[in-house]
């Protein structure tokens, strides 16, 4: 390539860069009072930076060829400091590699842009292999915790077996996002752990956990769902006992696995939660996302639960290197009771839903419960029925 050229095609790859950051984001034109998702992803592949993936110089890369490649950027913990969102994106290279990134937006629904280098977290040993879907939490202590999955190879595997895979939850704290001191993973009695989640309060001064035990890498097993475990310090975490709160359940959105989202929030009701739910179908497995309220003093009761899925897969949602999956770990609420909702779709890309405190709280409180049969569903529909037709009829009345 020519000097020239080189400089060209550069400015060209730049500005298409700047305008992806720069892309308004619209609201999608679809109404059910609970959120509105985002029409465009909010993170992607090609929102990585330039920096990371292209050596500028024409003299090591005469032909201007991506060195690094990224596949992915989705799963993202997310926090509010400052008047800013950040991100604390799962990036994974083409190498199948996770990381941890993160990026910034002013106003939460467009123009994140990642900073100049990903987060630099030490591995806890030299047999961790991936890292990924980090939960940040603001503690009461003081600390920013980022919880996330730490995965290794199986050291009992049997050597034709390059699969098997054993899955801890890794530790760290920060002030600043910036610099992570890494912390001992967490002890607990079960062989496998994934999507744990630290509360952010005290409970009974002891460090809370939203646990998901699991007897296999992918298959919860006995594990039978989102736990609940305490621990005396998160510099040296264990768990004596993990017991379930949210139980897996036949024939509902939940049946296969189910794994705590983001912290909760606190409201005057009891905790907001938000959750994934994992079932299995003829395409595989199936992943939604889901809302439930635990007691304020006890937040590991729960106190509501509305059935089914709160948000499932749509349109190009739907496809991707793991298709037919929404997950979520990171979401916001802002001072005026806003909510940001973001979500990865088929580990590939992440998204961002809007909705408030009211709203998502009127929604877990008031909506009907899963009464686990087709003829108690349809009894809820004759419910809503016999009550709206009642309503109608007096409307006039009760109106003057
Ligand atoms: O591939 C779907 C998801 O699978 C895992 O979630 P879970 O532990 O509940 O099965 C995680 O690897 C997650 O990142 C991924 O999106």
């Amino acid at each position: 390539m020519i000097n020239n050229e080189f400089e060209i095609t550069m400015k060209q790859l730049q500005n298409k860069h700047e305008a992806l950051i720069n892309r308004e984001n619209i609201l999608e034109d679809h109404y059910n009072g609970i959120y509105n998702r985002y029409q465009y992803p909010v993170l992607t592949e090609a929102h990585t930076p330039l920096l990371w993936r292209y050596d500028f110089n024409p003299a090591t890369n005469p032909l201007l060829l991506e060195r690094v490649g990224i596949n992915a950027a989705f799963n993202a913990g997310a926090i509010s400091l400052n008047g800013k969102i950040y991100l604390m994106a799962r990036v994974e290279g083409l190498d199948r590699k996770s990381f941890f990134a993160v990026a910034e937006s002013d106003n939460g629904v467009q123009g994140f842009r990642f900073w100049n280098y990903p987060v630099w977290m030490p591995p806890v040993d030299e047999l961790e292999t991936n890292i990924y879907d980090m939960r940040l939490t603001q503690h009461e202590d003081g600390w920013i915790y980022g919880l996330f999955c730490a995965e290794r190879k199986d050291p009992n595997a049997a050597p034709h077996d390059t699969s098997s895979a054993i899955a801890k939850c890794g530790i760290a704290r920060t002030k600043d996002l910036k610099t992570w001191e890494r912390l001992p993973d967490l002890k607990t009695r079960s062989s496998q752990q994934r999507n744990v989640v630290l509360h952010p309060e005290f409970v009974n001064g002891k460090y809370a956990l939203y646990t998901r035990p699991q007897d296999g890498f992918i298959d919860a097993g006995s594990g039978g769902g989102i736990a609940w475990a305490l621990t005396d310090s998160m510099e040296n975490a264990v768990t004596e006992e993990e017991k379930i709160m949210d139980e897996r359940v036949y024939h509902t959105i939940k049946e296969a696995k189910n794994g705590q989202g983001p912290a909760p929030f606190k409201t005057p009701y009891g905790w907001l939660h938000l959750a994934h739910g994992v079932r299995h179908c003829a395409a595989g497995l199936r992943y939604v996302l889901y809302m439930f309220m635990t007691d304020l003093e006890d937040p590991s009761k729960i106190t509501h639960r509305p059935a089914g899925y709160f948000m499932a897969p749509q349109g190009e949602e739907r496809v991707g290197d793991v298709s037919n999956v929404l997950f979520t770990n990171g979401w916001v609420k802002q001072p005026d009771g806003t909510v940001y909702i973001y979500y990865g779709s088929s580990d590939t890309r992440l998204h961002v839903a809007v909705s408030t405190i009211d709203r998502l709280t009127d929604y877990v409180l008031n909506s009907p419960e899963d009464g686990l049969t087709s003829f108690n569903s349809v009894k809820t529909i004759y419910k809503l029925v016999d009550k709206n037709l009642e309503y109608l009829k007096n409307k006039e009345k009760i109106l003057s």
